[in-house]
């Protein structure tokens, strides 16, 4: 049966190919999809082929693109291998399109998650042509059932000129009544406060609305959200998460915590999601979390009955947890709120819960400067993503990383970090495989015996000491003390040989 329950939009119906054709040479286009989940699946794949068509004809046809988060292949993969995707903006992590965004083919504007929905709105990011969202179900009264996430949607569909619904029927329709869409953010000066004292209060209602008369296009589909599986848990991983949990422990001991800990937010990747499993194998009960993204050690928490309630804007599941999502939304719904991005990364409700921030690193230095983004300060592996809106905002600000990548070629705590996103005063505890190192009450020169001590592997741990007490000669005495001459030698060294070794 269709989803499709208003004539009105039923009339509207076309398929993938027909659809694609409304989107022209130069357009805007916000689409849906947040972490592989939620994406238009089949009018995207369309406008790439017109693309391809047209530009092998020597036609110009490049589109700008505007999301939620990472999507998939079928969006971000086709339009960046077409070489028609001009802009996109908020966060990726697809092969093809960090190709594109390398190689110079693709703009790419990475902002804070929280503020794209609001930049679009204020229009800063140009004219919004055309949206493309994807949603479970149209209901008799013209409102539109969220998908797998929310994301920009409630935004992108009010300041779009046109808008193009996907109706996948792939997603449980049981998904309806999970999400909480607030409608009472404002431009400034006539911004409120959101009225969430709790990760699951629900302040909204729970479906988009859209102006009817822009609706140009409904495509039915029935193919599911593309995450990929993640990695299994090694040794590695199991340590960062033990080291955590000992972390939160203590800091309950202390009285700075709730038994129960406050809200925990969890980043993307594999050792965040490590991390979460870690708790898993806890004695910590009635866990809160006010995240961004659900993924399966969220899930295995929530059936476990650790985690009572996650607030996020959309699923980051592998595909197996994303079949049991869907099998059983009417059970996940009375744990899982979704929200728009703007609220569910927005720093206010962030820093009034004191939620505890989680999330990976490229690299971090010896005063505790984090890179999230740049492989060698220049390649952009994904975007700063949402761990700007956390980690700026959180009551614990925590990063948890292998102390090396490339199978040890690569040491992830550096003299100085290649690129920053964020800063030593945003950064409280960094944790490797080798440890804990909090640095919440120390000024710098302790905080990077600290770090080297207690964070970098044992094969570079002389090398940047002999770093430090060098720098501090050169600096002689001066607060953060840097040898520039000598600082980025470590990246040099490995762009020129492979390997940060000397
Ligand atoms: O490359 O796949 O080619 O081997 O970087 O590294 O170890 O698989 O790490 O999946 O945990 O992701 C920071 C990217 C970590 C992620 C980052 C190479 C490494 C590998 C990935 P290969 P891993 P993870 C809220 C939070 C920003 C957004 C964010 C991220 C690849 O956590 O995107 O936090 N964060 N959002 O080999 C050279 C180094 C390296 C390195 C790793 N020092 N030098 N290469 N790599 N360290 C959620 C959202 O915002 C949606």
């Amino acid at each position: 049966m269709s989803r499709i329950h208003s004539s009105a939009f039923q009339a509207k119906v076309m398929s993938a190919a027909d659809a694609a054709a409304l989107i022209k040479d130069g357009d805007n286009v916000g689409v849906s999809g947040f972490t592989g989940s939620g994406y238009p699946k089949e009018v995207p794949v369309a406008l790439a082929e017109r693309i391809r068509t047209a530009m092998a004809a020597g036609e110009q046809y490049r589109v700008g693109i505007f999301t939620g988060a990472s999507t998939a292949p079928e969006l971000d993969g086709v339009l960046a291998a077409s070489g028609g995707m001009s802009f996109r903006t908020p966060y990726q992590s697809d092969p093809e399109l960090r190709k594109a965004i390398n190689t110079g083919v693709t703009d790419y504007c990475d902002i804070h998650l929280s503020h794209s929905g609001p930049m679009v709105r204020q229009g800063f990011l140009g004219n919004m042509d055309v949206a493309v969202i994807e949603v479970t179900a149209i209901t008799e009264d013209g409102q539109l059932v969220p998908s797998s996430s929310i994301g920009n949607n409630n935004v992108y569909l009010d300041v779009a000129d046109k808008v193009i619904l996907e109706v996948n029927s792939w997603q449980s329709e049981e998904l309806e009544g999970m999400h909480d869409v607030y409608y009472g953010t404002e431009l400034p000066p006539n911004n409120v406060p959101i009225p969430i004292v709790k990760p699951g209060d629900r302040i909204g209602q729970t479906t988009l609305r859209v102006d009817p008369s822009k609706v140009i296009a409904v495509v039915e589909t029935k193919d599911p959200d593309r995450n990929s599986p993640f990695k299994p848990l090694d040794e590695d991983s199991k340590t960062i998460a033990g080291y955590f949990l000992d972390f939160l422990q203590n800091e309950v001991k202390q009285g700075r915590m709730p038994k129960n800990l406050n809200p925990l937010q969890s980043g993307v990747g594999n050792i965040a999601n490590a991390v979460l499993s870690g708790l898993l194998n806890s004695d910590l009960e009635n866990l809160t979390s006010y995240t961004e993204v659900i993924q399966d050690g969220m899930v295995d928490l929530i059936d476990a009955g650790k985690l009572t309630v996650a607030s996020a804007t959309a699923f980051s599941l592998s595909p197996e947890y994303a079949d049991k999502m869907n099998d059983n939304a009417a059970f996940y719904r009375n744990h899982i709120v979704l929200r728009p991005q703007e609220i569910s990364n927005n720093p206010e409700p962030i820093r009034r819960m004191g939620v505890i921030s989680c999330n990976g690193l490229i690299e971090a230095d010896i005063y505790g400067n984090v890179n999230s983004t740049h492989i060698m300060g220049s390649k952009m592996q994904n975007g700063i993503g949402g761990s700007g809106d956390f980690t700026r905002n959180a009551y614990i600000s925590c990063f948890v990383t292998p102390s090396t990548a490339k199978g040890g070629a690569i040491s992830c705590i550096v003299p100085m970090v290649s690129h920053h996103d964020h800063t030593e005063h945003d950064v409280m505890v960094i944790i490797t495989e080798q440890g804990v190192a909090d640095l919440r009450h120390l000024a710098p020169r302790k905080r990077a015996r600290v770090v080297i001590e207690n964070c970098a592997h044992p094969d570079y741990r002389d090398a940047l000491l002999d770093y430090l007490e060098r720098a501090e000669k050169t600096a002689n005495s001066l607060h953060t003390p840097h040898d520039l001459r000598e600082a980025l030698s470590w990246h040099v060294r490995c762009l020129e040989t492979g390997t940060m070794k000397a």
